[in-house]
């Protein structure tokens, strides 16, 4: 490899990639959203190009750029990012831990030989990177309350280890290659404008849909279940906030990021301050279950807050409002 230095022009140009084969991966929503956030921030409609191997659902709001990419492609990845001349490279490609654990062998591909294909494009051409990690690069034997940027890393999902794996790799490439690379460990992140997707954390969506739609929510985690969590503005904010600071801030390429941390029963009490008629119940998702319980319970983000000035807008009581704007707005 040679590594070229980043050079902007006027604007970033820059790539999200999100790669959705029979399973969902990291959150769609997620990527059309923080390609909506990054045009309007600044970049402008076409210097954002979202990528897929399948067409954007019509539901979600779009408009800009949208180009066939296939991570596993090698070749393909390359010839999108000479032609359209990218510079940021944000990658969202991956299979969540719980649909992870049902499909190991599709996670390995997109989760590890994906990234492969990723980090060689983005160091052969000088592209800034951003990969999200997670909670779930943790395992049963790190320090789980509050858990640190830097610990013991073991975790027990394909998932969780694709993420060590992406982490370190990242930051070998930063040492080795001068790679750009910048990656978020991304708690819980709740959305309204997405189905859950394979994740552990998905409950947390789900209760919001069902006590909408039904008045009942059947929880697969126990009600004393803690996990750190973050409504999706933040997340999305964080992540711009994050490639756009300079490079002297960063004392790290991977930092922690955090919001709020609840149980199951915390946030259904929540919900029910304003739908009081709300019926919650418990059947538990053994694997979901294992997995959580091997997760932290907080995470410490201090490192993200005085290095780049980290900061979340939303707790409890303004993510459960939120979410029931929008998709009591939607049902209407
Ligand atoms: C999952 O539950 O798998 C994800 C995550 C915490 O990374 N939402």
């Amino acid at each position: 490899f040679h590594s070229v230095s980043f050079s902007e022009t006027d604007h970033p140009k820059v790539l999200i990639t999100v790669f959705r084969r029979e399973c969902f991966s990291s959150s769609s929503s997620c990527v059309f959203k923080c390609n909506f956030l990054f045009h309007r921030k600044r970049f402008g409609n076409k210097n954002v190009i979202l990528s897929d191997i399948r067409k954007p659902p019509s539901h979600v709001f779009y408009s800009g750029p949208f180009i066939y990419s296939d991570i596993l492609d090698y070749k393909n990845l390359r010839e999108i990012v000479v032609n359209n001349r990218i510079t940021w490279l944000v990658h969202y490609s991956a299979l969540l831990s719980a649909v992870g654990e049902a499909n190991v062998s599709l996670a390995r591909d997109v989760n590890i030989t994906g990234l492969h294909n990723i980090l060689d494009i983005a160091a052969e051409h000088g592209l800034r990177l951003f990969v999200p990690s997670t909670i779930g690069a943790f395992g049963p034997t790190s320090p789980r309350n509050p858990t640190p940027d830097l610990c013991v890393q073991r975790p027990r999902t394909i998932y969780g280890v694709s993420k060590v794996h992406a982490e370190l790799m990242g930051e070998y490439y930063h040492h080795r290659y001068g790679l750009d690379f910048r990656c978020l460990r991304y708690p819980g992140i709740i959305s309204a404008d997405s189905q859950p997707g394979g994740g552990t954390t998905d409950y947390a969506v789900a209760i919001f849909h069902d006590a909408v739609k039904t008045g009942k929510f059947e929880c697969n985690l126990k009600p004393d279940t803690r996990l750190p969590m973050m409504y999706i503005e933040d997340c999305l904010r964080a992540t711009v906030e994050m490639m756009e600071a300079p490079a002297d801030t960063l004392s790290m390429r991977t930092y922690n990021i955090n919001a709020m941390s609840f149980t199951p029963e915390e946030l259904a009490q929540e919900v029910q301050k304003q739908l009081p008629d709300l019926e919650v119940t418990y059947d538990i998702d053994q694997v979901r279950q294992a997995i959580a319980d091997s997760w932290p319970m907080n995470f410490d983000d201090s490192n993200a807050r005085n290095d780049w000035g980290w900061k979340h807008d939303y707790d409890l009581p303004e993510l459960v409002q939120t979410m029931l704007n929008y998709i009591g707005s939607d049902s209407r």
